[in-house]
């Protein structure tokens, strides 16, 4: 599956094949890992530091991996089991932060390349925040409202005793959300007897902040909109496809409307729905964070609108411009393809690497705007980032300050990204100046930090 080896620096390489050997195993944490380290090579090149201080030896190991029992009780009465996990992947600018998954599909490789992909991109969002991620295979969806409190009271049994508002500070991916982050925060609150901002994406009775469920929607499009505008065009009139309906997804609908194009499409793992008149995400807020259901539902609102079983196929509906907002690796080499021959001229990721490297290069060969991951749904952790700062001084700011605070953070990552990579001589290239404008602020404090 890695296709992709064009490193040539020998440092670079023999970090990456010794990675190979030891984590042969964990094909997604090897894919981000390489992905990274490509982009990398004019600025190991540049300052012999990094490899004699080995920064990226140690910047591919995370700093601590915990994984743990989960048992609960089902509603039947039966004992279930689930692994839970915490990557502490790197505290050099900050208390590990990153979100939790809950999904049938997590695993140690999953986390690690998630955990991996955050120590950049909270690095990017010029807050100090390390990175870290964490999560079980527990699966929510079907799951009573009980059996979801049993189940993170019991994942927060184990994971208080590794986590704190100075040392690690966990929130939402997918599968977790407002009510099981109510939970989490219950039961550390219960068992430390303390009141702390130990989680971020809490309700807005008991330390959330404004503007924290809309952030990683808006943020993507704040981003893709900078990146539009610096390129003389703009959204309006844009037709916009977003896979997924979740958290991302929905904000981004939102975002998209009010900066003037229309959203066609939508999925879920099941399938997905076109609306050439453009998706209302009110009706989805519905359906998807009131009622539960599956994104099918849509057709009792609009019976116009079409729904097609699997979701693959939403990247053959024509559009000016794709979000991918669902999960790892949703669009391959053949469907970027498609997007492209149909007309894509941008793709900016709101899920964490939607992208395989085959996509990326169709991308980067087709000339279409590309808004990495790390940098394009960083709006979410930023956000994240200020409710920390709220809950320390243990005030809440308007959803207009959150909001105009989030919008500068993207401009100014979509501003760094651009020029880190005109500085190392690839102008345009997003992708290589997120990785690269990432990189240096975590790499520069590790070098302060002594070997640790
Ligand atoms: P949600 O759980 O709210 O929604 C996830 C959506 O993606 C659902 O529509 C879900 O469909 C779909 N999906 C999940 N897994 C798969 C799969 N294997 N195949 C097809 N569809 C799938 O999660 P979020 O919206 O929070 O997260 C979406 C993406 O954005 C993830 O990659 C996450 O890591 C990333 N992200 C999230 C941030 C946040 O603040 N929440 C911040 C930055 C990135 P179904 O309901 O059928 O499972
Ligand atoms: O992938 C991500 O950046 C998130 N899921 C949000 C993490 C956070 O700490 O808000």
């Amino acid at each position: 599956m890695l296709t992709t080896m064009s490193i040539k620096n020998a440092y670079l390489l023999s970090v990456l094949d010794d990675l190979k050997k030891k984590s042969a195993h964990e094909p997604e944490f090897l894919q981000a890992v390489e992905e990274v380290l490509e982009s990398l090579e004019p600025v190991v090149a540049a300052d012999p530091r990094y490899e004699q201080q080995n920064i990226i030896g140690r910047i591919v190991e995370p700093e601590r991996v915990v994984m743990f029992r989960v048992p609960w009780v089902d509603d039947s009465g039966k004992v279930q089991v689930n692994r839970g996990f915490r990557v502490q992947f790197n505290s050099a600018i900050g208390p590990y932060k990153g979100g939790l998954r809950f999904h049938p599909t997590v695993n140690l490789s999953v986390i690690k390349f998630l955990g991996f992909e955050q120590v950049f991109k909270n690095s990017l969002t010029t807050l100090p925040m390390g990175g870290g991620k964490g999560g079980s295979d527990f699966d929510p969806k079907g799951k009573s409202d009980g059996e979801v409190m049993r189940f993170c009271q019991s994942f927060m049994t184990e994971l208080q005793r590794h986590i704190g508002p100075d040392t690690d500070v966990p929130a939402g991916d997918i599968g977790v959300g407002a009510r099981e982050i109510g939970f989490l925060f219950g039961q550390y609150k219960r068992i430390r007897d303390e009141f702390t901002g130990v989680l971020t994406g809490k309700g807005l009775t008991y330390g959330g902040s404004l503007a924290r469920t809309e952030a990683t929607g808006f943020g993507l499009c704040y981003f893709a909109d900078a990146c539009l505008r610096d390129n003389g065009q703009s959204f309006q009139g844009k037709k916009v496809v977003i896979s997924g309906s979740g958290n991302v997804a929905i904000y981004a609908n939102q975002k998209v409307n009010q900066l003037g194009a229309k959203v066609i499409a939508m999925s879920d793992s099941n399938g997905y729905i076109v609306d050439e008149n453009g998706i209302d995400y009110k009706i989805l807020k519905e359906i998807k964070e009131v009622k539960r259901a599956r994104i099918k539902t849509y057709l009792d609102y609009v019976p116009s609108a079409k729904y097609v079983e699997g979701c693959s196929g939403i990247w053959t509906v024509p559009c000016d411009i794709a979000l991918p907002c669902a999960t790892q690796n949703e669009i391959n080499g053949e469907s970027a393809k498609a997007l492209i021959a149909n007309g894509c001229k941008g793709v900016f990721e709101g899920a964490n690497m939607p992208s395989t490297p085959e996509a990326i290069s169709a991308y980067l060969e087709a000339g279409i705007f590309f808004g990495p991951a790390k940098a394009a749904n960083a709006g979410g952790v930023a956000t994240s980032g200020l409710e920390m700062s709220q809950n320390s001084e243990r005030l809440s700011w308007t959803f207009e300050e959150v909001d105009a605070k989030l919008k500068g953070i993207m401009e100014g990552i979509y501003a760094a990204c651009a020029a880190a990579a005109e500085k190392f001589g690839m102008k345009g290239n997003l992708q290589a100046g997120a990785n690269i404008a990432g990189f240096l602020k975590v790499a520069d404090a590790m070098l302060w930090q002594g070997i640790c």
